[in-house]
């Protein structure tokens, strides 16, 4: 369709994309082949068939299982270079990616297999595909603030290629102020800051994250409609949403996609940015992301060209590379 082809034609840049959730059935089986795991499924459609989720823990669980088929650092560069290759297809030209490494270390795989492979194949885009990238690691919240400060501190020798610190997983329950201390520790190391927040949580969420934590951006937010005041401070103070329109359909943060708030964020002058979360888990790279927003919501030319602008807008990208890229 035309839509389709407008979409493809814009550069774009990801800002929230966990590369975990880019691992596709097909890599994972192949994956789990060659490291002698059985996985419990027994064909790539069955796998498929179980991708069916009713709230952010459902989905949460199997993208765990999932990736304990990682084991070597071959397999995070061979996990980390398909979705480049992908993403390049769809002229993504910048991307800004979380990965957790506590998901790794938790089970034995050391910090420096993960992130050096990881770091290998965001090089090799660099050179071979033209995508600049910034890499985010990002502390589980439903574990201690402690075991934060444990990820912290392996990072420490890795500080160069890790640009800031995102916050992510079960939300509920596990507000960003559990985690104060060691976002400040975080900032002292120079990592930018942002959070997961008002994706299932309440608003009340966002403003923990931004008051609390200290964080730039917001990942998700979709929740601050509910708060005139919130929207007023992430206008004034030009704090940017990235949301995942798929993302927010599969894990039913909203029934369907005619319900997206991005539309009505964008009427009230909120930076908003769309993006593809788990693309492996929820069906929809970038271009699905904006093609099924824009049709769902009707959206004219222009608000898609400008959530396209507001996220290399709100990337961290300097000046100078922002002018080299859009
Ligand atoms: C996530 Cl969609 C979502 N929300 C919170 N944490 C996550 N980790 C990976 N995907
Ligand atoms: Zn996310």
């Amino acid at each position: 369709s035309q839509l389709k082809t407008i979409i493809q034609g814009i550069p774009k840049a990801e800002l929230h994309l966990h590369l975990e959730g880019s691992f596709e059935p097909e890599l994972m089986f192949e994956i789990a082949k060659r490291n002698n795991i059985v996985l419990p499924y027994d064909s790539i459609e069955s796998v498929k068939a179980a991708y069916k989720f009713n709230n952010l823990q459902e989905f949460l669980d199997i993208y765990y299982a999932g990736a304990q088929v990682l084991l070597y650092e071959q397999d995070f560069f061979d996990l980390t270079w398909a979705y480049l290759t992908k993403v390049h297809s769809e002229n993504v030209v910048h991307v800004e990616v979380f990965f957790d490494p506590q998901t790794h270390t938790e089970r034995g795989v050391a910090f420096d297999i993960v992130i050096n492979g990881i770091h290998r194949a965001l090089e090799k885009a660099k050179t071979d595909l033209n995508i600049s990238y910034k890499l985010i690691m990002s502390y589980l919240r439903h574990l201690s603030e402690e075991a934060a400060f444990e990820t912290l501190k392996a990072s420490l020798p890795f500080k160069d290629i890790i640009d800031g610190i995102g916050l992510d997983s079960s939300e509920m329950g596990n507000p960003p102020s559990k985690f104060k201390e060691v976002f400040k520790a975080s900032a002292k190391q120079g990592y930018k800051l942002v959070a997961h927040a008002g994706e299932e949580g309440p608003a009340d969420y966002i403003w923990e994250a931004l008051d609390i934590l200290k964080v730039v951006r917001i990942d998700h937010g979709n929740r601050c409609l509910t708060d005139g005041a919130l929207v007023k401070r992430l206008v004034d103070e030009k704090i940017a949403l990235t949301l995942c329109p798929t993302s927010n359909v599969a894990l039913k943060v909203i029934q369907k996609m005619n319900e997206h708030p991005v539309a009505k964020m964008l009427e009230k002058g909120i930076i908003a940015t769309i993006h593809s979360d788990d693309p492996a888990y929820f069906g929809g790279y970038m271009n699905e992301n904006y093609y099924q927003t824009a049709k769902a919501l009707n959206l004219s030319l222009g608000q898609i060209q400008q959530l396209a602008i507001n996220a290399f807008e709100a990337s961290w990208m300097s000046t100078a590379e922002k002018e080299n890229r859009i």
